[in-house]
């Protein structure tokens, strides 16, 4: 997306800590999880395995080789964490559902016992006045499926929509949003890419492929949901758009390129219907797209009420002299392979500071810049931020007032990238909402349960809740819609 040549450039103030910015009342907030990151309860009630049971029960993938069987436990304990969602005054739940616990191999008839769990999500939440936002599919593929190709088989994205349908008879009176994917661009070039992310495959080719089958199943998906639905939901999909920063002369051909893999790749088929053509032309040695069918990027062309925006730090790159030693900031090379097919001479620079504990910069002016990039490209675009929030190292610490975990720089990375949404609505940007990612510590895919995103801390051995201060200054701004100083 938004693209400049000098690194980090921020108009006005550039702490992003203005105090006393109003949201409307319009404004939804919330706060974001996803199924394996939380629920835990792996084998249970019917559900089938995924492509990161496999992953993460294979040694050497994940860190301290945690796995997602108990995560945060939110499987039992959906009626205490539906107690707290209400006690911080959240207006919006958005939550993934697992395919493998509706469908365990992917195809066939839906396990009721799935269908359950969800129904009283959904039904716990409308009754604390908290909307449902249904992510559909993050990332937890039936292993069934990955068996036939994964997302590099067509017939996948034709069994999401049979999928989609599923959901949309048992919940489609009662859903506010209906999310198909969330960032397609993990699951296809560092699920198929790199193999950072389950299934681990390391074919350029194949991730190109993924990508295409992925824009065609949220196409597929809205087209099976929308007569089923009874209410007047949103239609949406996530993205994970990268904001990219150019350095030096070769910045602006590097953005170009990673620009086009990251970004335009999904917005072009999503929003305008076609493939941009430098995408096509920079992969032609890796792959001639003959995977893109006539209607395919018809069935893509959807009207989407609202676009799902993740944004968490900003990228640098520029052309490699083929001489000086690489720069990899992005750490593909720690994993092995690139998650960039056809961008082999990009540079990913190390980016000034500050940091969390992902090692991300920490720079709100890029959800700044690429709400109003988005907003001046597509003008009629409702967006909502999806996810932001940071992770950090947390202790707990007893107080005369019980447990208390003090994340100031938690809180400061919220009210400073709120800041920034807020100055992109001065501006003229349609933002409908803001999901903080997360509503609690979770299962964070390769880093297992290492890094801590949570605004509420979830001690892993006895699976406590503390909501940590940031929770408690989140609670003040949902309830005044005021950011507090
Ligand atoms: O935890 C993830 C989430 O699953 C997808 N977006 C980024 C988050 C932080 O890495």
């Amino acid at each position: 997306m938004t693209s400049t040549t000098t690194p980090a450039a921020t108009a006005g103030n550039p702490d992003y800590r203005d105090a006393g910015l109003v949201f409307p009342d319009s404004f939804i907030f919330g706060s974001a999880t996803a199924s394996y990151q939380v629920e835990g309860a792996f084998d249970e009630d019917g559900r089938g395995p995924s492509i990161w049971d496999t992953f993460s029960h294979t040694p050497g993938k994940i860190w301290n080789e945690d796995t997602g069987d108990v995560a945060a436990d939110h499987y039992h304990r959906l009626e205490a964490d539906l107690d707290l969602m209400s006690s911080l005054g959240l207006a919006a739940y958005r939550f993934s559902i697992s395919w493998s616990r509706i469908q365990p191999t992917g195809r066939g008839p839906a396990n009721q016992k799935g269908l359950d769990f969800y129904a009283r999500l959904i039904d716990g939440l409308i009754a604390r006045g908290i909307r449902p936002i249904v992510t559909m599919y993050h990332w937890d593929l039936p292993q069934a499926l990955e068996d036939e190709g994964g997302w590099t088989n067509r017939a996948t994205a034709y069994a999401f929509a049979d999928y989609a349908a599923i959901l949309g008879a048992a919940f489609g009176d009662r859903v506010d949003t209906w999310t198909t994917l969330n960032e397609p661009w993990c699951s296809a070039y560092l699920g198929y890419g790199s193999g950072a992310h389950a299934p681990g495959r390391t074919d350029g080719a194949a991730a190109l492929a993924a990508v295409h089958h992925l824009n065609l199943a949220h196409g597929l998906a809205i087209l099976a949901l929308k007569p089923l639905v009874t209410n007047d939901p949103d239609f949406s999909i996530t993205l994970n758009l990268h904001v990219l920063r150019g350095e030096g002369e070769t910045g602006p051909e590097a953005v170009r390129q990673i620009d086009a893999l990251a970004n335009r790749v999904f917005l072009g088929p999503l929003l305008k219907g076609a493939y941009p053509a430098d995408v096509l032309e920079d992969t032609k040695g890796i792959s001639d797209w003959a995977f893109v069918l006539p209607g395919d990027t018809e069935i893509i062309h959807q009207p989407l009420e609202v676009l799902g925006v993740n944004y968490y730090s900003t990228t640098l790159v520029r052309l490699w002299d083929g001489e000086s030693p690489r720069e990899n900031a992005d750490g593909h090379k720690d994993v092995g392979a690139s998650p960039w097919p056809g961008a082999d001479r990009v540079e990913f620079l190390a980016q000034p500071g500050p940091y969390t504990e992902m090692g991300w910069n920490i720079d709100p002016s890029g959800l700044e810049d690429l709400l109003v990039s988005l907003h001046e490209e597509f003008p009629n675009q409702p967006l909502m931020v999806t996810e932001n929030g940071a992770a950090f190292a947390d202790t707990v610490v007893q107080t005369d007032d019980g447990p208390r975990v003090h994340d100031v720089e938690r809180t400061d990375y919220l009210r400073r990238h709120f800041t920034a949404a807020h100055r992109a609505m001065a501006r003229g940007v349609d933002l409908r909402g803001y999901q903080v990612w997360s509503l609690m510590d979770n299962f964070e895919w390769g880093y297992g349960y290492s890094k801590r995103f949570g605004i509420i801390h979830v001690d892993y051995e006895t699976l406590e809740r503390t909501p940590k201060d940031s929770a408690r200054w989140y609670a003040a701004l949902v309830a005044t819609r005021t950011l507090p100083a």
